[in-house]
């Protein structure tokens, strides 16, 4: 479940294989933990005043999700991936509540410190590149944490219940076992945080919907109408590779994950993941619509991808979202700058990528990929009908709005 470099030395590639190729055989990870421990779980988080639900991948890698779900429901937890790749839980749950993210523990940590009753399932905690040091959970707290990845639990924070178990066999048992002990009052007060919950995510939704609404004609575009009418265009069942990074959020308001393996996002935040991985989604689904996302920085990475797609007639879709800058590290400076007490100033101009522009459009048709180049609302709709249509890969160079500086390269730069 991560990388894996696998290295061939010469003799080995020119030597003969005479060795039977079996199928690998992968033993069973389905372990249910003791049933006294699974109550005392049970009672550690009936009793929270605030319970929290830390989540990640290894839910999805045990197909946990509707399990999740239930113990999240009956303890009116709020739910948080900390730095997912998988769909872990509905994104339109009211209790899913996003990402703890892997960039800042000052993010985090009120997050963090904000339960009582800590439930950790199939994660580390917390993979920070500006980690919070010291205590992460509020004084008091009681961190249960059940991984089948040991070597997790306990390991950056304490921990006072760690259960080496499966998180799917293990959560439909303590779903069980939570009905059973929870008082009442418990369940009365666990619904009442339910309720509030759904309240808050239906304002926020309406909120949102309300500003990309009245931004729907703006131009340069917004990334909130391409995603509108996509959603209305796909049909049921695609996938979306996303590594739009700051052009994200639209895809969460009009193209909410639903279930594991609709969606996937690279974990860790290394860039060029999108334009491949949405090759290995399609390769993996080739009866599914593949949508890939990507920002024009990642893009440039990993841009040779289109090339393979073309090669193998690997027939995904993908979006360059075209802001002529690094925005995220504008985004990311900012936050240095306010740490350092340094005053907000323009931004360094290499995180401009705005000139010479870059034409994703004329570089995907010369890596073989048909595209089409979108600046206006008025495009969008004819080009996802385009992309959707033709078979075979196909690229939208989506032109949005963005924080660049054209006029100040070449005299800062010299170009
Ligand atoms: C391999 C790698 N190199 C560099 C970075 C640092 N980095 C993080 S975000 C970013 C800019 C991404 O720009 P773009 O893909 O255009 O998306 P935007 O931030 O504009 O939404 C960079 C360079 C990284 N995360 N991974």
């Amino acid at each position: 479940m991560g990388p894996v470099y696998v290295c061939l030395p010469q003799d080995i590639l020119d030597a003969p294989c005479v060795e039977p190729v079996r199928p690998t055989s992968l033993p069973s990870t389905r372990i249910l933990p003791d049933q006294a421990l699974v109550r005392s779980v049970a009672e550690t988080l009936a009793g929270a005043k605030t319970p929290m639900i830390f989540v990640g991948d290894g839910v999805a890698f045990s197909d946990a999700q509707d399990e999740l779900t239930v113990v999240a429901e009956l303890l009116g937890a709020e739910v948080w991936d900390v730095d997912s790749g998988e769909v872990n839980m509905s994104w339109s749950h009211p209790l899913y509540m996003g990402m703890t993210g892997h960039m800042f523990g000052e993010h985090s940590l009120p997050v963090l410190r904000k339960g009582d009753g800590i439930l950790v399932v199939g994660t580390y905690i917390v993979p920070e590149v500006f980690p919070q040091l010291g205590d992460v959970w509020s004084a008091g707290a009681n961190v249960v944490h059940i991984d089948l990845n040991g070597w997790e639990i306990a390991k950056n924070h304490p921990v006072n219940l760690g259960i080496v178990a499966d998180p799917k066999t293990t959560l439909a048992a303590l779903g069980a076992e939570l009905d059973r002990v929870m008082t009442a009052k418990q369940k009365g007060a666990a619904s009442a945080r339910l309720d509030e919950a759904r309240r808050a995510r239906a304002a926020k939704r309406e909120a949102d919907l309300g500003t990309a609404s009245s931004l729907r004609n703006a131009v340069p575009l917004k990334m909130s109408r391409f995603v509108e009418e996509l959603a209305a265009a796909l049909p049921p069942g695609a996938i979306v590779f996303d590594e739009a990074l700051t052009s994200s959020p639209p895809i969460a308001l009009y193209l909410p994950p639903q279930r594991t393996g609709s969606y996937f996002v690279t974990r860790g935040g290394s860039l060029g993941v999108g334009f491949p991985g949405a090759l290995g989604v399609k390769l993996a689904n080739p009866s599914k619509t593949v949508v890939g996302f990507s920002g024009d920085g990642g893009c440039m990475y990993t841009i040779q991808a289109l090339w393979t797609a073309a090669r193998h007639g690997i027939d995904a879709k993908f979006v360059v979202c075209n802001n002529g800058c690094y925005h995220l590290l504008q985004l990311n400076i900012d936050e240095y700058w306010k740490e350092q007490g340094v005053p907000k100033h323009e931004y360094p101009v290499p995180f401009d990528l705005s000139r010479p522009a870059i034409r994703f459009d004329e570089l995907a048709r010369s890596l073989g990929v048909p595209a089409v180049r979108v600046e206006k609302p008025t495009e969008i709709a004819a080009a996802i009908r385009q992309a959707l249509g033709h078979p075979g890969p196909f690229l939208i160079d989506l032109v949005l709005e963005g924080n660049s500086h054209p006029d100040r390269i070449g005299h800062t730069c010299r170009q």
